[in-house]
C-alpha cells in the first residue's frame, strides 16, 4: 500500500491498479453512454413524478445547449444556478457541462447579500432560478448596477410574467448544440462551485472537463455502482457531492436518480420505500437520523444495498447504531471540492469504523508533519496531501490561494490524518479553519468579517464546536468597543439577521478583551478551540 525509498519518501498509492484515462471533454465522455442506456429510465423528480429516460434527457441536455448559445451564451460564459434540487437542476448540469457553459452554484439558502458575492465573485453572465427565488435574484440585480449590465437573462423554473421559462428552452430544436464544444479537457472549465477551502473567504473552485472525467472513473471502481440502481438524491445539487458522484455518478452506469428538494423525514422514508432506493448518499445528520428515529421502523427500506457517508466526520457511536439497526455497514468516502471530489473510498466488503477507505487509482498521497513538512510512514498523524488527475486547475482569479493549497502537484487538504496498516485511510482532525455545519460549509473569516461590521464590535473570532446532531456549530469571540453596550443576544441576532440559516452562530457567543493572534496578526483559533474545550 505504501513505497518508502532510501530517502524516507513515502507515497501512498490505491490497492487497485492505475486505469488509463483517456483524454476527454464531458460531452464525449457522457453522451455517448446516454444514447447507449437508450430507455431506460434516468431522473425522476420525486415531486411531480416527472421523468426522463437517457435517450429523453439526452435530447434535452442538447436542446438546452442549443438554445443557452441561441440566447448569447459562448464557451468558457458563467451560468448561475440558484435552485433546490429537481429534473431542471439535474438537466442543467448536464447541459452545461456538455456544451462548453461554465456552471457555478449557490446555496438555495443564500442572503441577498451572500448570493450578490458570488454573483460578482463567479463573473456570472446568467441565471437560473426557481421560481419561489425569483424575487431574492431580482432583489440582488436590482440593487447594483454591476450586476445588472453583467447579466444577460435571468432564466425562471416554473412560470413568471416577463421571465424566459426554463421550459421554453426545451423547444429548442438543437440545431446551434455543436457551437461551442471546442473544448480544451485538461484547461476549459466545466465546473466552479465554491468553497472556501484551508482559509478564507469561499473560493470559486475551477474543476476541468478532465479533472471531472477522471475522477468518474476513479470512483467507480470502488463504488461499484451499477446499472439496475437506483438513488435518492437528496443531498443539494448545488455541491460538489450532488453534482458529481451522485448526479453524473449514477448516470454514468445507467441508474435511476431521484431528486428530492429537501430532507423531510416521512417523505424522505416514503421516498426510499416507494422507489425502492438501492443507493443512499448521506452525510451524518441523515445517518443520525436513520439510526435513530423511530419513524424509521414504519418504512420499508430493506432496498438499500449501498448507504453511503461522507463530507463530514462520521462518529464511531453512529456508525455502530447503524449496524445495529439496519444490519449493514455504512460505507464512508472522503473528499473535497478541490478534488472533483473523491480522494478515498470504502467498499462493501472493506467498510470499518473509523476509516474513510482507500485511495481511489491513479491517486497518491502522502501524510506530512504539520512542522517540518517530513512524510510520515503508517500510522503517523499529519496532513493529508493528495495528488492525481482529479486536482483542481485553481481557484478563480485567485492565484496566491491556489500556490497556498497546490504545492508541487501536492494539494494540501487541510485535514489531518493516518494510515492504518489495512491502508484505509483515517481522518482524525482539522488543520484547516473550515467548520462544517451538516455537511455545509461555514467559513469562519465570512462570518468575522461580518461580525466586524457591527458597530460595537472591535475584533472577533469564530471557531467549530462540536455538537451531536449537526457535526459542529459555529461559535464566536467578540471584543466589544470601549464603552458600547453588547450582549450575546445583540451578536447573536445580528448574525442570524444577515447570513443563511445554516452560518447562525449555534455554537454562541462569548464576550473577551482579546482575540489571540500569532505575530503575523493571524487569529490563533487552536487557543479559541482549547479555552472552549477547558469550559466542559
Ligand atoms: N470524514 C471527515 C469524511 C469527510 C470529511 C469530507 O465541502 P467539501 O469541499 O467537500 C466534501 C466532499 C465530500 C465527498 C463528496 C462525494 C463523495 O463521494 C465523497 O466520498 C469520497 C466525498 O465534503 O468539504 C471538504 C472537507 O470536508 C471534510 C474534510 O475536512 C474535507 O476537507 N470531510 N469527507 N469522510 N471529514
Amino acid at each position: 500500500q505504501f513505497s518508502t525509498s532510501l530517502n524516507l519518501r513515502v507515497i501512498y498509492t490505491s490497492p487497485i491498479p492505475d486505469i488509463e484515462i483517456k483524454t476527454q471533454t464531458l460531452p464525449e465522455y457522457l453522451l455517448p453512454k446516454f444514447e447507449a442506456f437508450g430507455n431506460r429510465r434516468a431522473i425522476v423528480d420525486n415531486e411531480t413524478g416527472k421523468t426522463y429516460t437517457y435517450l429523453e434527457m439526452r435530447d434535452a441536455v442538447i436542446k438546452l445547449g442549443s438554445a443557452l448559445h441561441r440566447l448569447g451564451y459562448r464557451k468558457g460564459d458563467v451560468l448561475c444556478m440558484c435552485s433546490t434540487n429537481n429534473t431542471e437542476y439535474a438537466l442543467l448540469i448536464l447541459a452545461c457541462v456538455t456544451s462548453g457553459i461554465i456552471l457555478t452554484t449557490t446555496n438555495p439558502s443564500y442572503t441577498s447579500a451572500e448570493l450578490s458575492r458570488h454573483l460578482h465573485h463567479s463573473g456570472t453572465v446568467g441565471v437560473v432560478v426557481i421560481e419561489t427565488l425569483l424575487p431574492l435574484v431580482k432583489e440582488t440585480i436590482a440593487g447594483d448596477r454591476d450586476l445588472q449590465n453583467e447579466i444577460k437573462n435571468v432564466i425562471v423554473v416554473g412560470q413568471a410574467y416577463g421571465y424566459r421559462s426554463f421550459s421554453s428552452l426545451l423547444d429548442d430544436d438543437g440545431s446551434l448544440y455543436n457551437e461551442n464544444l471546442d473544448i480544451d479537457p485538461h484547461n476549459d472549465v466545466a465546473l466552479l462551485p465554491y468553497s472556501s477551502g484551508t482559509s478564507g473567504l469561499p473560493k470559486g473552485v475551477m474543476l476541468t472537463h478532465m479533472n471531472v472525467v477522471s475522477n468518474l472513473q476513479q470512483f467507480r471502481l470502488l463504488s461499484k455502482s451499477v446499472a439496475d440502481d437506483t438513488s435518492l438524491c437528496i443531498l443539494p445539487l448545488f455541491h460538489c457531492y450532488g453534482m458529481i458522484p451522485i448526479l453524473m455518478g449514477v448516470v454514468q452506469e445507467g441508474g435511476v436518480l431521484v431528486t428530492m428538494p429537501r430532507f423531510e423525514p416521512e417523505p424522505f422514508l416514503a421516498a426510499i420505500e416507494q422507489h425502492r432506493v438501492t443507493i443512499l448518499q448521506m452525510v451524518p445528520p441523515i445517518a443520525l437520523f436513520l439510526a435513530k428515529h423511530p419513524m424509521v421502523e414504519k418504512y420499508d427500506l430493506t432496498s438499500i444495498r449501498t448507504p453511503f457517508c461522507s463530507a463530514a466526520p462520521l462518529a464511531s457511536s453512529l456508525y455502530n447504531e447503524y449496524l445495529n439497526r439496519f444490519k449493514s455497514t455504512l460505507v464512508q468516502g472522503y473528499g473535497m471540492t478541490e478534488l472533483s471530489p473523491v480522494a478515498t473510498l470504502d467498499t462493501m466488503e472493506s467498510s470499518h469504523e473509523g476509516t474513510v477507505g482507500f485511495l481511489v487509482p491513479n491517486t497518491n498521497a502522502k501524510i506530512v508533519c504539520e512542522e517540518t513538512g517530513a512524510e510520515l510512514g503508517p500510522g503517523k498523524i499529519g496532513e493529508v496531501c493528495i495528488r492525481g488527475p482529479q486536482v483542481m486547475k485553481g481557484y478563480h482569479k485567485n492565484a496566491e490561494a491556489t500556490n497556498e493549497t497546490i504545492r508541487d502537484g501536492w494539494l494540501h487538504t487541510g485535514d489531518i490524518g493516518y494510515v492504518n496498516d489495512d491502508g484505509c485511510f483515517v481522518i482524525t482532525d482539522r488543520l484547516k479553519e473550515l467548520i462544517k455545519y451538516k455537511g455545509f460549509q461555514v467559513a469562519p473569516a465570512e462570518l468575522e468579517d461580518l461580525l466586524l461590521t457591527h458597530p460595537g464590535i472591535m475584533d472577533a473570532g469564530v471557531i467549530g464546536v462540536p455538537d451531536e446532531d449537526s457535526g459542529e456549530v459555529p461559535r464566536a469571540y467578540v471584543v466589544p468597543k470601549p464603552n458600547q453596550p453588547l450582549t450575546q443576544e445583540d451578536v447573536v441576532t445580528f448574525v442570524e439577521d444577515n447570513v443563511s440559516g445554516y452560518k447562525r452562530l449555534r455554537g454562541g457567543v462569548e464576550i473577551i478583551d482579546e482575540i489571540p493572534k500569532s505575530p503575523s496578526g493571524k487569529i490563533l483559533r487552536r487557543i479559541l478551540r482549547e479555552s472552549y474545550a477547558k469550559k466542559d
